[in-house]
């Protein structure tokens, strides 16, 4: 596989979403898409984490069924691994090398706040571990969605009705919830430059326009190219 990006297209532009359970991301990553779209004309890529590709998408499965689980948060860290190297052997490097923009609900960030603060897994095994399967593929930038876990909780179980259950994750305790949020915060101080926080708790037009911006002033390039191929096009 080649990473290189062809001579007539734009560089890859790889956005990740972070935040707790609920927290929005695939209802804003639906509303960047459509935006990115409109305004750049670009190639807009919506993937997910876990999953993104067929063996992705079943490793998903297993491991929100809990089949990881009695194993460990460790085992659980290594199958969400898993998923990432396919995911991004087969759709993420491929669709950046086009020159796509890849917008990624939960990436390697979910790993450090899920099974390392949250779940207790040693950092700098996390940190060793992240290094070996995204290895230069990091996002340019990291939106996190930021509310109390309590609201994102609600959320979640709205939107899956009375009749399911949780899943692995949801179903944990409200401590652990907190953890995450604390994570992802401390995730955000660590990389200013790549992340940040965006109020979540809000309506999800505010939330959007937050987005946007947060775009706008963080990738302008991404932006004024697309203005300008726009402009391209119409001469
Ligand atoms: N995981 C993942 C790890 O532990 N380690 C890892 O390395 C990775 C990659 C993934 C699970 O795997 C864990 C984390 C997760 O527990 P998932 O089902 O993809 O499982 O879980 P989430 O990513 O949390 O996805 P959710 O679908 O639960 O949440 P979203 O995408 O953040 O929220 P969204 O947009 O689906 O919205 C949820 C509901 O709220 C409404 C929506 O309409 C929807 O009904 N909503 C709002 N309501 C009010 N105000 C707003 N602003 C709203 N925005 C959305």
């Amino acid at each position: 596989m080649t990473t290189d990006t062809p001579e007539d297209a734009p560089e890859g532009v790889f956005i990740t979403f972070e935040g707790g359970e609920g927290a929005g991301k695939s209802t804003q990553i639906l509303r960047l898409a459509a935006h990115l779209r409109a305004l750049t004309g670009r190639e807009v890529v919506t993937t997910r984490e876990p999953g993104g590709t067929p063996k992705a998408e079943a490793i998903r499965e297993a491991v929100l069924a809990g089949v990881a689980k009695p194993y460990g948060a460790f085992a659980e860290a290594l199958m969400f691994s898993a998923a990432r190297i396919d995911h991004l052997d087969h759709l993420i490097r491929p669709a950046l090398a086009s020159g796509a923009v890849v917008l990624c609900d939960r990436f390697s960030d979910s790993t450090r706040a899920y099974q390392g603060a949250a779940g207790g897994v040693d950092e700098a095994a996390l940190h060793a571990l992240e290094r070996v399967v995204v290895g230069p593929t990091r996002p340019q930038l990291t939106i996190i969605l930021d509310l109390p876990p309590e609201t994102g909780l609600a959320r979640a179980r709205q939107r899956a009705g009375d009749g399911e259950g949780a899943d692995r994750f949801e179903a944990e305790t409200l401590d652990f919830h907190q953890r995450l949020r604390v994570a992802f915060g401390t995730i955000a101080a660590a990389e200013p430059d790549r992340c940040v926080v965006i109020d979540a708790d809000a309506a999800p037009d505010a939330v959007e326009a937050a987005i946007r911006s947060a775009v706008a002033v963080r990738l302008p390039d991404l932006l004024s190219g697309g203005e300008k191929d726009a402009t391209e096009n119409a001469a």
